[in-house]
C-alpha cells in the first residue's frame, strides 16, 4: 500500500502543495504566455466519447498493443522528462523502476539526472528508450558515443527530439532563475558527465578534468545538448549511421512534416509540441493528430504527446489515430508525492482509468478496431 491516498487525479495540485517555487515553476510552466498548454487541454474537451449500452462483456477491456515491435499491456509510455532529481532525490531511478514495476515503456531524457547505465540499471528487464536532444554535427562523435552507449544499455529505440534545439522562452524559470544544469546538485548533465568522449574532449581543451571545473562543464554540456540552431532532413542519415534500430521523430506538428518524416524512413512520430513549453502560440497537439494520422497512419507507427492527464484523454487520443501516448507531467507529479511508489501509483491509476472509462462505453478494447474516430463526436456539432 502506497504512503499516500491520492484518487484524485489532480495530482498537479497535491503536488504543487509540496514543491518549491523554482521546481513548480519548471515543472507547471510553459513557454510565454502558456497559450499553447491552454490550447492543449481546451482540445480534449472538444472530443467526447459518446457511450454505447448493452454492450455484453465478460472482460474488462484490453490495453495491450504492439509497439516498436513491443507487445506492451498498456498504450502508453513514459515521456522523457530530464533533470528529475529536481523532484526526488532518486530521479530517474526511481522512475525507471516504477516503469518496470508497471511494464510501461521508459523514455529516458538526455538531460536526466543519471547516467545511461544506472537508468538501465534501474529499469532492468523492462522496455527503454532513449530521446536524444541532438547535439550539433561538430559534435558527432559525443552523439555517437552517447548512442552506443545506450544501445549497449539495452535502449531499444531512439526518439529524436525536433523542437528543442534551444529551450522555450519560459518566464517562470526565468523569474525564479532556475538552471538545472548550473545548480550545486547539477541535475541534467549526468549523461555528459559520465560520457568518455565528452570527457575526453573537456580534458583535451581545458587542461582539467570535468570535476576541477563543474560549473565550466555543466556549461559546455548544456550547449551541446541545445546547440541553438537546428539540423536537416539530410542529417537523420547521420544518426542512421550512429544508431542500429527504431527512430522515431518527436515534435512533429504538421502534416509536412509527418510525410516528410516518411520519406526519411523512420519508424515513427510523436506528434508533440513538448507540452507547450517551446513555441508559445503553436496549435495544439490534439487538434494536429487527425490530419496527421490521416496522412501518414499506417506509414509508420504515430505517438501522440502534450497534455495527457488522465484515462479519458488516452482514450481519445488513441480514437483519434495514435498508436500510443506519452505521459510526463503526470507521472513525475507521482515522483514528487510518492518517489518510485508515487510513480506506481500514478502508471497504475492511468491504466485503471483507461480501462473503466472504456468499460463504461462500450468499448472491448483499445485496439483500433473497436477504439476508432466511430467512438467520438465533437462537442461543437451538438
Ligand atoms: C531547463 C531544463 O525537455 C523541458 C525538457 C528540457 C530539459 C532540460 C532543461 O523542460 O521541456
Amino acid at each position: 500500500r502506497p504512503p499516500f491516498t491520492f484518487k484524485s487525479l489532480d495530482w498537479e495540485g497535491l503536488a504543487m502543495q509540496r514543491m518549491s517555487a523554482e521546481s513548480t515553476g519548471y515543472l507547471v510552466g510553459n513557454a510565454g504566455t502558456g497559450e499553447t498548454a491552454t490550447k492543449n487541454r481546451k482540445a480534449f474537451e472538444r472530443w467526447s466519447l459518446v457511450p454505447q449500452r448493452l454492450i455484453e462483456t465478460e472482460k474488462l477491456p484490453r490495453l495491450s498493443t504492439q509497439i516498436l515491435g513491443h507487445r506492451m499491456p498498456v498504450p502508453f509510455a513514459m515521456a522523457p522528462v530530464g533533470v528529475q532529481r529536481t523532484f526526488n532525490p532518486e530521479g530517474e531511478i526511481a522512475a525507471a523502476r516504477a516503469a518496470s514495476d508497471q511494464h510501461v515503456p521508459f523514455i529516458m531524457s538526455s538531460a536526466s539526472s543519471a547516467s545511461v547505465e544506472d537508468v538501465a540499471a534501474a529499469n532492468g528487464s523492462g522496455t527503454r528508450w532513449y530521446q536524444l536532444y541532438w547535439p550539433s554535427n561538430k559534435d558527432y562523435d559525443i552523439t555517437r558515443s552517447i548512442l552506443k552507449r545506450a544501445k549497449d544499455a539495452g535502449f531499444s529505440a531512439l526518439f529524436v527530439t525536433l523542437d528543442t534545439y534551444v529551450l522555450g522562452w519560459r518566464p517562470s524559470d526565468m523569474d525564479n532563475g532556475y538552471n538545472p544544469f548550473l545548480r550545486s546538485d547539477r541535475v541534467g548533465v549526468a549523461v555528459g558527465f559520465s560520457d568518455p568522449v565528452f570527457r575526453k574532449q573537456f580534458r583535451e581543451r581545458y587542461g582539467n578534468e570535468i570535476e576541477d571545473d563543474q560549473g565550466l562543464a555543466a556549461a559546455l554540456w548544456t550547449r551541446t545538448i541545445f546547440p541553438r540552431y537546428s539540423h536537416s532532413w539530410e542529417d537523420l542519415q547521420l544518426l542512421r549511421e550512429a544508431w542500429d534500430g527504431p527512430i522515431v521523430l518527436k515534435g512533429i506538428q504538421s502534416v509536412a512534416d509527418a510525410r516528410k518524416a516518411v520519406e526519411a524512413g523512420v519508424q515513427g512520430i510523436v506528434v508533440s509540441n513538448h507540452g507547450g513549453r517551446q513555441t508559445d502560440g503553436g496549435v495544439s497537439s490534439l487538434g494536429m493528430l487527425p490530419r496527421i494520422v490521416d496522412a501518414v497512419g499506417g506509414d509508420l507507427e504515430v505517438f501522440f504527446d502534450s497534455g495527457i492527464r488522465c484515462g479519458a484523454d488516452i482514450a481519445k487520443a488513441l480514437a483519434l489515430g495514435a498508436n500510443m501516448c506519452l505521459v510526463g507531467r503526470p507521472y513525475i507529479y507521482g515522483l514528487v508525492l510518492g518517489g518510485e511508489a508515487g510513480v506506481s501509483h500514478v502508471l497504475k491509476t492511468l491504466a485503471g482509468d483507461l480501462q473503466l472509462t472504456l468499460h463504461l462505453s462500450g468499448i472491448p478494447s483499445s485496439a483500433p478496431e473497436h477504439l476508432g474516430r466511430h467512438r467520438l463526436i465533437r462537442e461543437d456539432e451538438l
